[in-house]
C-alpha cells in the first residue's frame, strides 16, 4: 500500500461573509497540531503555508453582494493550487469561510474530469449553501459554492464551470437552516439532502453508506466539505452562523470514520472556523480530531468494515 501523502493548504479565505475571524482558522488548526496528528497515523503531511487571493476585477453581481471581487479572487487561486495539488496528493484545505469551496472544489473537479473520473461531494453542513449571488438575500458568498459548483448562472468573473458536479453526485447531510428560495431550488434538483430529522430517525450511517456506495460504483472522486456549523454549537462554538439541533462529536466521527473506512476520500475542507470565537481552542482541536479520524485514527483495528 502506498502512503497518502496530505498536503495541508491555508487559504486565510474572510470575504464570504461581513462578520471576520475566519482568517485565523488555519493557523488555529496548526496550533491544534493537525500536521502531527497526521504523521502520527504515518502519512506523509506538507504544509504548503497559506495561499492568497488572485488580483482579480471581479464582476457586475447585484450591488448587495459582500466583498465579490475579493472572493472571485480566491476561486482563481485555489482552484489552480487545487487541480494541482491533486497530482500527487490528498489536499486538505484550511479555511477560512466556506466561500473557499468554490475554488477547491472547481479546482478538484477539473482534475478529475482530466483523468475522466466522476466528481462527487460530500457536504456536511447545517445550510445548504446552493444560492447565487441573485438569490443570496445575506449578500455573502459563503452561501453560494453548490450554486456555482452545480453550474447555476450569476457567477461572473469566477473561473468558468466547465466541469459542473451532477447534482445526483451531491449529498448533504446536517440540514437545519434552508433559505425558501434554495429550498425550492433543492426541491426541484436531484442532490440528495439529508436534514437533521432524518438523521434523528435514521441514524447516519445509512444515508452515508448508500452515497458512498454510489460514489464507488462510479469509480468516482470524492471532496469532502466540512463546514464547522454542521455540529452542535455546543460541542463546536468556533463559528458566526450558530444553529442549535446539529450532529453530536460521535455522529461527526462515525461519518469521518467510515469514510476512512471506504478509501474513496480524495479531498478535504475544513472551513468556518471562527476562532475569535471559540472556548480554549476546543473547536480547533475538535476539526483536528475528526480530520485524524478521516485520515484512519481509531481506536482499535478491526476487520475493514467495508460496508460497500
Ligand atoms: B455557510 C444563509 N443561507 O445565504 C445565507 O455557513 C446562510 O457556509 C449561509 O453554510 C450560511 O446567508 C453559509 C442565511
Ligand atoms: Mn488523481
Ligand atoms: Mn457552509
Ligand atoms: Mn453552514
Amino acid at each position: 500500500m502506498t502512503t497518502t501523502h496530505c498536503r495541508l493548504i491555508g487559504a486565510p479565505v474572510d470575504s464570504g461573509r461581513r462578520g471576520r475571524g475566519c482568517l485565523m482558522g488555519p493557523d488555529a488548526m496548526r496550533t491544534a497540531r493537525l500536521a502531527e496528528a497526521l504523521r502520527d497515523l504515518g502519512l506523509s503531511v506538507t504544509d504548503m503555508g497559506n495561499i492568497s487571493p488572485d488580483d482579480v476585477p471581479g464582476g457586475d453581481v447585484p450591488a448587495h453582494i459582500h466583498a465579490y471581487p475579493e472572493t472571485a479572487g480566491w476561486t482563481h487561486a485555489l482552484s489552480r493550487v487545487a487541480r494541482a495539488a491533486m497530482a500527487d496528493s490528498l489536499p486538505i484545505f484550511l479555511g477560512g469561510d466556506h466561500s473557499l469551496s468554490l475554488g477547491s472544489v472547481h479546482g478538484v473537479a477539473e482534475h478529475a474530469a482530466s483523468e475522466g473520473r466522476p466528481q462527487f461531494v460530500l457536504w456536511l453542513d447545517a445550510h445548504s449553501d446552493f444560492h447565487t449571488p441573485d438569490t443570496s438575500s445575506s449578500g455573502n458568498m459563503h452561501g453560494t459554492p453548490l450554486g456555482y459548483l452545480t453550474g447555476r448562472p450569476g457567477f461572473p468573473g469566477l473561473p468558468a464551470v466547465t466541469n459542473p458536479i451532477a447534482q445526483k453526485n451531491i449529498c448533504i447531510i446536517g440540514l437545519r437552516s434552508v433559505d425558501a428560495a434554495e429550498k425550492e431550488a433543492l426541491q426541484a434538483s436531484e442532490i440528495r439532502r439529508h436534514d437533521m430529522r432524518d438523521i434523528d430517525e435514521n441514524g447516519i450511517a445509512k444515508p452515508l453508506e448508500a452515497f458512498l456506495q454510489e460514489v464507488s460504483r462510479a469509480n468516482g472522486a470524492l471532496h469532502v466539505s466540512l463546514d464547522v456549523d454542521f455540529l452542535d454549537p455546543m460541542v463546536a462554538p468556533a463559528v458566526g452562523t450558530t444553529v442549535p439541533g446539529g450532529a453530536t462529536v460521535r455522529e461527526a466521527h462515525l461519518v469521518m470514520e467510515m469514510l476512512h473506512d471506504s478509501e474513496l476520500m480524495t479531498s478535504l475542507d475544513l472551513v468556518e472556523l471562527n476562532p475569535a470565537l471559540d472556548e480554549r481552542g476546543r473547536t480547533a482541536q475538535l476539526m483536528v480530531d475528526l480530520a485524524a479520524s478521516a485520515l484512519g485514527r481509531r481506536v482499535f483495528d478491526r476487520p475493514t468494515t467495508r460496508l460497500l
